[in-house]
């Protein structure tokens, strides 16, 4: 993506989109990396000369180099099955509730720190002398210098919120090596400039700086949340869906990890106090299980399905995995006494109805474990495409749906690199920009939220 940052315009244009296709290899899942970076190096080409470059990607996934700075084989993906059960026995030397309580961490079976320890006995990690997040992995492919950008270390769950450092305590308890991780640098930081090789490939003129962004998507994409004040709740829509609050201080209570909240670090001191939803990977799931039906044609149907007939815990991560996802949702209502839903176009209403509903409760959960209220919820991400889920979420939630940008987390990105050379102001100043610049719809809730209420309440009892 490249953006075009003045001071009161702001433009991205698509310079070049490349698949991202896991692979299965007999040892799990793997990310085909070289062909991400592959796509990285012909997005420089086709985007031409510019003044500077910044990488976000998804969090938690990591690649392991050699002593001669030499990548040791393919990221693992976080949705391989090797950390099952790695969890349950983590809590056996550090429990739960001091885990939490230092790091802020959601329970999530791929946080990094979980994927460390289910890799310790393997060949790779005891001939690794360096680990690299995969935004900091492109990075460096792209510079030779190394770093560890901060709120992407935050889902590593070996951050402390509180510090904004590593947590030294549970690291060494757990056996985890920090030296490891290369030092930390903060969204601002500059992260080299593009090697002469990658100018060579790319057809780019140096020096081309790289500057360090909020590399985890997620924080980009927050940081493009064209709020204004503080009383907004906000929903990254895509494969996830991460809805939440940004607040100044982690919230560490019992009753928040047993909400299963994350507290991830922001820009400029703030932290992201989020759920993580299945989000529209469920949807995705299915489409390919269907043999990729047209998607419009598919959300018109499921729009005349009658509402809330059949609804699933999306926040569940028995929903993790690949594979048979509309016989997963139907087994799932199946098991859970509801209708089952069989058509596509069923299917697709029982999901939407679902995401709204775990929306819903995600921002009601965060309002009061943070004490925090909001009047207005901010969708942003590719569900915003999704003009039913917003509404459905608007009603669901009984709060205005204020949709877009769509590609916030590219946005987040550039404005965070305009800011470091000097062309747009704060976080404030960055989302006024986002606020004039960008086309946003409105979705006012229509109807009550007593039938979400009573669908919450039978999802909790069922
Ligand atoms: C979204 C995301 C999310 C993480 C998940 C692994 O792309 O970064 O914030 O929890 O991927």
């Amino acid at each position: 993506m490249v953006g075009r940052v003045g001071a009161d315009s702001l433009e991205l244009s698509e310079a070049h989109r490349f698949p991202n296709r896991p692979v299965r290899v007999p040892e799990g899942l793997r990310w085909d990396i070289l062909a991400l970076y592959g796509g990285v190096l012909d997005g420089l080409r086709a985007a031409g000369q510019v003044d500077s470059v910044g990488i976000d990607s998804w969090a938690v996934d990591y690649g392991l180099l050699d002593g001669d700075g030499a990548l040791l084989g393919n990221p693992v993906h976080y949705r391989d099955s090797r950390t099952e059960g790695v969890a349950e026995k983590v809590w056996a030397t550090v429990p739960a509730e001091q885990l939490y309580a230092a790091t802020g961490l959601q329970h999530a079976p791929f946080n990094t720190l979980y994927q460390l320890l289910a890799a310790r006995e393997s060949a790779q990690l005891t001939h690794a002398e360096r680990l690299l997040l995969i935004p900091d992995l492109l990075s460096y492919w792209l510079t030779g210098e190394q770093g560890t950008e901060l709120t992407n270390a935050s889902t590593t769950q070996l951050i402390d919120p509180r510090t904004r450092e590593w947590s030294y305590d549970i690291a060494s308890r757990l056996g985890v090596d920090l030296s490891l991780f290369a030092p930390l640098r903060r969204p601002g930081d500059p992260a080299g400039v593009l090697l002469p090789e990658v100018l060579e490939e790319t057809g780019l003129r140096g020096p081309v700086p790289v500057t360090t962004v909020g590399s985890h998507d997620t924080a980009s994409a927050v940081a493009a949340v064209p709020a204004s004040g503080e009383r907004f709740a906000y929903i990254c829509t895509g494969t996830w869906s991460l809805a939440g609050l940004e607040l100044d201080a982690p919230v560490l209570t019992e009753e928040s990890r047993a909400a299963n909240f994350t507290n991830e670090l922001g820009l400029d001191g703030t932290v992201r106090y989020l759920r993580n939803i299945m989000g529209l990977w469920l949807l995705q799931e299915c489409v390919r299980a269907w043999g990729k039906p047209e998607l419009g044609g598919l959300l018109l149907e499921a729009a005349k399905v009658p509402a809330l007939r059949s609804v699933v815990d999306a926040g569940d991560a028995a929903f993790l995995a690949p594979g048979r996802m509309p016989e997963r949702i139907a087994e799932a209502c199946r098991a859970s006494g509801q209708p089952v839903p069989s058509s596509p176009a069923e299917i697709t209403r029982c999901i939407l109805d679902s995401l709204a509903l775990a929306h819903r409760r995600a921002v009601e959960d965060a309002q009061r474990l943070a004490g925090h209220p909001v009047d207005v919820v901010h969708v942003v991400g590719g569900g915003t495409r999704n003009a039913l889920l917003c509404q459905l979420t608007a009603d669901a939630c009984g709060l205005p749906v204020v949709a877009g940008p769509t590609e916030a987390a590219a946005l987040g990105n550039v404005l965070v690199q305009a800011r470091a050379h000097g062309l747009v102001g704060d976080l404030t100043g960055m989302r006024q920009l986002l606020t004039r610049t960008q086309p946003l719809t409105r979705y006012e809730p229509q109807g009550t939220t007593a039938p979400w209420r009573e669908s919450q309440d039978r999802l909790a009892g069922g």
